[in-house]
């Protein structure tokens, strides 16, 4: 487990520098169900680094035991014994991935503290699809998400959600968001934000999530036309003011995908803001990036 056969060094830098804060959850957070995670310090997340105590408790829950596809043929998760399976993962968004003694896929970005698929079906990458709504609402003049309150830990989210087996992403964008909220649209149409791995508090050293992000900016006119009905994963679903906090509180890697959305929207205007509008979004993207005050 702590020496990888194949360590992947040609990795991109970036996917390694955890001091970007994509390795900060997966490291400090943690599903009640989950046994607490093993300390991993900063300079020991790299497999390349030798933690010759590195120990962490095995955790793989039972909802996805229970959901073990070679059993249950409706199932979503991969079985435990993964010589059960054709093939094991050995690339992602990621890149080529970094591999156990017995072959199989370790987090791309390093240790977790938490061995074993956790509450997560697949063994290494579980994709997911994260469709970013905004409007400027004409009553306050500020800027919203469309996000949903999670069941499971009440955080505030963009409603994401998983890719199906076989399924388009443009189709799980427009799918997630028409689960979650009851809003329909077209997600091909949206700006391509992010793809890649994201800090999730569920992730493990086996398994972990990778998403693509768009983003889709309404006109106050067009999002007046939606109604919004909170799904069953859901416990309500608003248009969210963005604030540095209310950004920051955002759940897994939320606040980045928002924060690069705004970024894209400040330099390229793609949807046709007004300059009022323009200064809105570039105001919430400066104070994000001066820090956690607000
Ligand atoms: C996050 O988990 C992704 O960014 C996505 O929003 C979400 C998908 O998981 P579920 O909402 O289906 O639990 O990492």
């Amino acid at each position: 487990m702590d020496n990888p056969e194949k360590a992947d060094n040609g990795a991109p830098a970036d996917r390694r520098d955890h001091s970007r804060g994509w390795h900060i959850k997966a490291r400090n957070e943690r599903p009640p169900e989950y046994p607490a995670r093993f300390p991993v310090p900063d300079e020991l997340v790299p497999w390349e680094t030798d933690y010759p105590e590195y120990l962490p408790p095995y955790y793989v829950s039972p909802v996805v035991l229970a959901n073990d596809s070679s059993l249950n043929p409706k199932g979503w998760a991969d079985p435990e014994d993964t010589s059960l399976l054709d093939a094991l993962p050995f690339e992602s968004f990621s890149g080529r991935l970094p591999r156990d003694g017995q072959g199989r896929p370790l987090n791309p970005i390093g240790r977790t503290g938490i061995a074993g698929r956790g509450l997560l079906g697949k063994w290494g990458p579980n994709y997911a699809a994260d469709p970013i709504i905004t409007r400027i609402s004409r009553a306050t003049g500020s800027l919203e998400l469309l996000a949903v309150q999670r069941r499971d830990n009440g955080q505030w989210a963009i409603p994401g959600g998983m890719v199906d087996r076989g399924e388009e992403v443009s189709r799980t964008l427009s799918r997630e968001l028409h689960e979650e909220t009851g809003v329909l649209l077209e997600m091909e149409q949206g700006r391509l934000i992010y793809r890649g791995y994201v800090d999730d508090p569920r992730n493990t050293d086996y398994s972990w999530m990778e998403t693509t992000a768009k983003h889709l900016h309404l006109s106050p006119e067009v999002a007046a036309l939606m109604n919004l009905r909170a799904g069953d994963d859901a416990r309500a679903v608003r248009w969210l003011p963005l604030t540095p906090k209310t950004v920051r509180d955002l759940y897994a890697s939320h606040c980045a995908l928002i924060t690069e959305a705004l970024a894209g929207m400040a330099r390229l205007n793609p949807f046709g803001l007004s300059e009022e509008d323009l200064e809105t979004v570039a105001h919430l993207l400066r104070s994000l990036r001066e820090g956690p005050a607000g």
